[in-house]
């Protein structure tokens, strides 16, 4: 009975054994996430129009100049902001909410949360945007480390002397 009891048992572990090395892992799901913190090259305001007004959901409605967007301290130039993010992924989408003056956005670059790996997934030249409110949807492949930072520039030299407002930065991709 003994040995019974010993071989029921060792065959039970082999059949553990077997049962955990089959068992696959499950996909992680793409997750979408806004900004949790946003660093600046500079901002208008320390509240209204500051860079953290570029953080969270949109909160903007229509297109027009709304102190719920990040504004650079000037309506001339380039000027950047930096979105961190809680949950670091591999990207698929960056998608920017602009509320005034569209069109500005000359590069987007995403690093890894250790600020070490970095890539450009996005250039243009600054254009007048008729359009707006605009999403630029940024399509991302080929970036193969996972990102926790996204920097967003903007060049204001076609906003016709005023603002560019960016109201959101949504990230999207698998953790
Ligand atoms: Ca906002």
């Amino acid at each position: 009975m003994r040995r019974v009891l010993i071989t029921l048992a060792a065959t039970m572990v082999v059949l553990a054994v077997a049962t955990t090395a089959a068992a696959r892992p499950v996909p992680r799901a793409a997750m979408s996430q806004w900004a949790a913190s946003i660093d600046h090259s500079s901002q208008y305001g320390s509240e209204g129009w500051s860079g953290m007004q570029a953080a969270g959901a949109p909160d903007v409605s229509g297109c027009g100049d709304n102190s719920a967007a990040w504004a650079p301290e000037k309506p001339t130039g380039t000027a950047f902001i930096d979105a961190f993010y809680d949950t670091p992924v591999k990207p698929s989408a960056v998608w920017i909410y602009q509320t005034y003056h569209p069109g500005a956005v000359t590069n987007v670059t995403v690093w890894d949360a250790e600020i070490v790996k970095k890539k450009v997934i996005y250039t243009a030249k600054p254009k007048a945007e008729s359009k707006c409110p605009a999403i630029l949807k940024i399509s991302v492949k080929g970036v193969s480390f996972k990102v926790g930072v996204v920097r967003v520039t903007i060049n204001q030299s076609k906003s016709g002397g005023s603002w560019s407002e960016i109201d959101a930065v949504k990230l999207v991709g698998t953790p």
